[in-house]
């Protein structure tokens, strides 16, 4: 392939970078810049250069938009801030192969940007590129290395556990990075390999903890909507303590078909570089002490604000949700059609605030895809909460598997489920029958399920029911107001869910810090079953059916209140602390 511009205009588009490369020998842990991850090994005593993984080209020369070439569009992703490439061309003949790869590394090296090279050792030889990057199916890391020698990179596509146990069999300094892929479905190119979804990618991570030199970043449908969630869901800390994190995001479509390739690697590098909110906090210290819990603020504020609260949600619930968001002062909006929810999710990013209430009402195969996801993406990507209501996860394969799918893809600032629902959520035993759970196992249980839950998500886990069970992934609380009447009135779950997900709408996302979600949701939960307390007092209410319209009055007065500053009815709240044994 050659090149249709000359090269002085590559280099002058690149010319104003510097030499990151070089740069990036001092800037270690690129992404987690506010986070120190695992403590960084020495360098490699080989004399490989620090990489910045952060935002990982791989080409392909088949998707270059017409009109353009791939030189161009390297060099643009460069300019906007690309921090390693890969050449990777399946069909080129080797000269035209070794040609092309001459060209890029003149911009790579002015950008002080590493170029590997896809699976040909002898092409990166002889272009004299920085390194080698190959497949299961290519020659051996090993043998890359002893053919490439100890100065250059080299890179192996891993997509299982057993594949991260072979990788950490290799001797050390064999492989600089993995590959890890393929994430997400893609186009832009077809295996056989198990899509491996966040959790995927969280239990190979688990695998390579033990060699923490070895760096790695993610493939397969990398783009603005799904890269900051696969970077920072899939955190965890190891058993001492420290985070481990993949380093990177590696994309092919996101800027090689991309119309401006410098714009769409800005962003790309933003959304990887920002830390959310929610990711895992540098230390175990809390912000905020340990045993405050600060809820009462919450009511009022909501009614101030009246935050939308985009629910979907099931039929069965609908009128009642709406009308329970609309009693506690949040603005209602029932919607399912996609090409709403960008707009709404961006409402949801106005001064009143907002947040998306997902209830797993009917599910359907299709409606998964094309319903919940993009809302969930279009949320994810305002950086507005959602809460999820798992109606009845573990009663049914396609249940399980629309859950599965929505937390492969998005971050929830809430889980709120009842216990069978969480426990399934959880991939915990559980015996669900149809939407109700069945069992009510020991508090300690109940308590360590919430807890392991809302680590591994990075969420609020509100586990309803006689005692309800929240917990922030570092503490539990235990709640036990509410009345039996909740028990024997439809749809009294889906409705807490619709309140939830109004009283989170009112955080800025630089509150969606899940010990600060916390107060929010126990301000609804307060709100709700105190208000059902009040209700079923009530000498009008005598069963269910004058309950409903009591419990909905009751909202409605107690939020008023709150917005009039007398916060007094939050003395009936029985909620504590639960110290785990
Ligand atoms: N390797 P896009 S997936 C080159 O799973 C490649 O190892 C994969 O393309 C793997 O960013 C993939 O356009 C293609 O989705 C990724």
């Amino acid at each position: 392939m050659s090149s249709l511009i000359p090269s002085s205009r590559l280099f002058n588009l690149i010319s104003s970078l510097r030499p990151r490369f070089e740069s990036s020998i001092k800037q270690r842990s690129p992404i987690i810049n506010s986070v120190s991850t695992r403590p960084m090994a020495a360098n490699l005593a080989n004399g490989r250069p620090e990489v910045d993984y952060s935002l990982y080209l791989v080409t392909d020369s088949d998707l270059v938009p017409i009109g353009r070439t791939l030189e161009e569009q390297v060099a643009a992703a460069l300019a906007g801030g690309t921090t390693i490439v890969q050449l990777r061309e399946k069909t080129a003949d080797t000269s035209t192969f070794v040609a092309l790869a001459k060209r890029l590394l003149k911009l790579t090296r002015a950008a002080g940007v590493p170029l590997l090279i896809n699976d040909r050792v002898d092409v990166a030889l002889a272009a004299d590129a920085d390194g080698v990057h190959v497949g299961q199916s290519d020659l051996d890391a090993a043998s890359v290395r002893r053919l490439i020698g100890p100065n250059k990179l080299v890179g192996l596509s891993i997509g299982t556990p057993a594949e991260a146990q072979a990788v950490c069999a290799l001797p050390e300094g064999t492989v600089d990075y993995v590959g890890i892929g393929t994430v997400y479905d893609t186009a832009t190119k077809r295996t056989a390999k198990a899509l491996l979804g966040l959790q995927g990618v969280r239990t190979v991570m688990g695998v390579l903890a033990s060699r923490p030199e070895i760096k790695a970043v993610s493939i397969g449908s990398m783009n603005l909507k799904t890269a900051r969630n696969t970077v920072y869901k899939t955190q965890f800390r190891d058993d001492q303590g420290q985070i481990v994190s993949i380093h990177g995001v590696a994309v092919v479509s996101a800027l090689i078909a991309a119309s401006d390739p410098a714009a769409a690697a800005r962003e790309l590098l933003a959304a990887v570089r920002t830390t959310p909110a929610w990711a895992l906090p540098a230390t175990r210290t809390l912000s905020i002490a340990n045993d405050v819990f600060a809820p009462e603020a919450v009511v009022g504020l909501v009614r101030r604000s009246t935050p939308l609260v985009h629910c979907i949600i099931n039929r069965v619930a609908a009128n009642f949700a709406a009308n329970i968001a609309i009693a506690a002062g949040a603005s209602p909006v029932m919607s399912e059609n996609e090409g709403e929810f960008v707009d709404l999710a961006r409402a949801a990013s106005s001064p009143a605030g907002g947040a998306l209430l997902i209830n797993l009402g009917f599910p359907t195969e299709d409606f998964i895809n094309s319903t919940y996801l993009p809302a969930v993406l279009a949320y994810n990507q305002q950086q507005r909460p959602i809460v999820l209501d798992p109606i009845a996860a573990g009663a049914t394969a396609l249940r399980k598997r629309a859950v599965a799918t929505l937390l492969n893809h998005g971050h929830f600032a809430v889980i709120k489920g009842n216990e069978g629902e969480i426990f399934a959520v959880a991939g915990e035993p559980s015996a669900m029958r149809g939407v109700d759970s069945t069992s009510a196992l020991p508090l300690t249980e109940r308590a360590r399920v919430a807890l392991k839950l809302a680590q591994r998500e990075k969420t609020i886990v509100c586990m309803t029911g006689a005692v309800d069970v929240v917990s922030d992934g570092t503490r539990v609380v235990i709640g036990r107001n509410g009345h039996p009447y909740l028990a024997d009135i439809t749809a009294s779950g889906c409705v807490l869910g619709t309140l939830v997900a109004a009283f989170v709408g009112v955080l800025s996302p630089e509150k969606q810090i899940p010990e600060r979600v916390i107060d929010n949701v126990l301000a609804a939960l307060c709100l709700y079953n105190i208000a059902a307390e009040r209700a079923a007092a009530l000498p009008s209410v005598s069963g269910p059916g004058t309950f409903v319209p009591a419990l909905l009055d009751q909202i409605y007065a107690l939020s008023k209140q709150s917005l009039d500053g007398n916060d007094s009815w939050f003395s009936d709240a029985k909620y504590e602390l639960f110290r785990m044994p």
